[in-house]
Parts: C-alpha cells; structure tokens; sequence
C-alpha cells in the first residue's frame, strides 16, 4: 500500500554535515521525495511536534535539540517520502530511537550519539504510522507544499494577507 512518511533531518545531522549520506541511505528504499524544504523550528512548532512527549524529563531539553539550539543550526530539512509501505522502510533504514541500540549500519546507528545531557541525538526523524504521519505531514507542510493531493483540501479566499515577493 503507498504510504507517506514525514522526514525531518534534525540539527545534528546538518551540523555534521550528513544530508548527502542521510539522503543517499534513504535513496535504498526506492521511494519518491514528494516534498522538500528548510525549516526554522520554532518552540511551537517543536512543543506541537513532540507534544506526546510533554511528560518526559528529557522534554526540554528535546526541544532545545530540534530547535536547534544546541548546535547553533536553526532549521532542519523536512521532507515527505511517499511509496510502497514507506513508513516501515524508513523506520527500518532510520534504525531504533536510541542510537546505542540501533542496527550499527542504520542511519541512527551509524551517526547517532547520546549526550552527555542524555539526549539521543540521532540525526533523522521518521513517522511511526499512518496517524502520525498524518498529523506530522499536516504540521510541517501547506497543501501547495507537497506535489499531490494526500489528504482533502479545501480552497479558501483570503484578503489582506501579508506576504514577501520579489523586488
Ligand atoms: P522516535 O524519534 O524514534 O519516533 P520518540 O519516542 O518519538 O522516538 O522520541 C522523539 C525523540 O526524542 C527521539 O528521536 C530522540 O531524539 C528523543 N528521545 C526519545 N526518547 C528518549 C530518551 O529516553 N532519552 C533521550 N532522548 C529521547
Ligand atoms: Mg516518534
């Protein structure tokens, strides 16, 4: 079944200068980017982000992570893959959550540490299932973002909006 899955190269991972290896790795599961782009994290997006997290003692200091505030990087590149069972063959190739107990050739395995804080950072989020990426996908990305339709739209009119163009 097709499937998409939000990916999100996390701070460390651009720090360390590992997109090319990250996105080479995931580039085995033959599945298709069908979004891309650089993202400021801001604390809400963060909170919303990891919010089923809210009541764990490393919550803080996650979020200073994906903000990137702990590896003066303030972004990470969002992405969504999308194709057969995508979601179980990037979790497979991501590697477990803690890098010391991933596969040592995933990606977590092989360029994850835990820091001294005890944080695992291990480059590379990938969806769980479905629902969360449903939910991820929603909050990272607009519609016009992606190049299919993965869930209902709607068109709306909306007047006065702010918005930057070229000069
Ligand atoms: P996942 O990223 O494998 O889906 P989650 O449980 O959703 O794992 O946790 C989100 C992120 O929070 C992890 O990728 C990791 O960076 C961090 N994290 C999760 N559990 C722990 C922990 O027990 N100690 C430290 N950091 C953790
Ligand atoms: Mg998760």
């Amino acid at each position: 079944m097709n499937q998409q899955t939000l990916i999100l190269i996390k701070p460390d991972g651009l720090k360390k200068s590992l997109t090319g290896n990250i996105l080479t790795r995931l580039s085995e599961t033959k599945l298709e980017i069908i979004a891309a782009k650089m993202v400021k994290v801001s604390k809400e997006l963060a909170e919303e982000h990891y919010k089923h997290l809210r009541d764990k003692p490393f919550f803080e200091e996650l979020i200073k992570y994906i903000t990137g505030e702990l590896h003066d990087r303030k972004k990470v590149l969002a992405m969504v893959y999308w194709g057969e069972d995508a979601i179980t063959k990037v979790r497979e190739i991501a590697g477990a959550t803690n890098p010391e107990e991933a596969n040592p050739v995933s990606i977590r395995g092989q360029y994850g540490r835990i820091t001294t804080k005890g944080i695992y950072e291990n480059v590379i989020h990938a969806s769980t299932n479905e629902e969360d990426a449903e939910r991820e996908i929603k909050l990272w990305f607009s519609p016009e973002d992606i190049i299919m339709d993965l869930y209902p739209v709607k068109v709306i009119i909306l007047e006065k909006v702010q918005k930057k163009i070229w000069v």
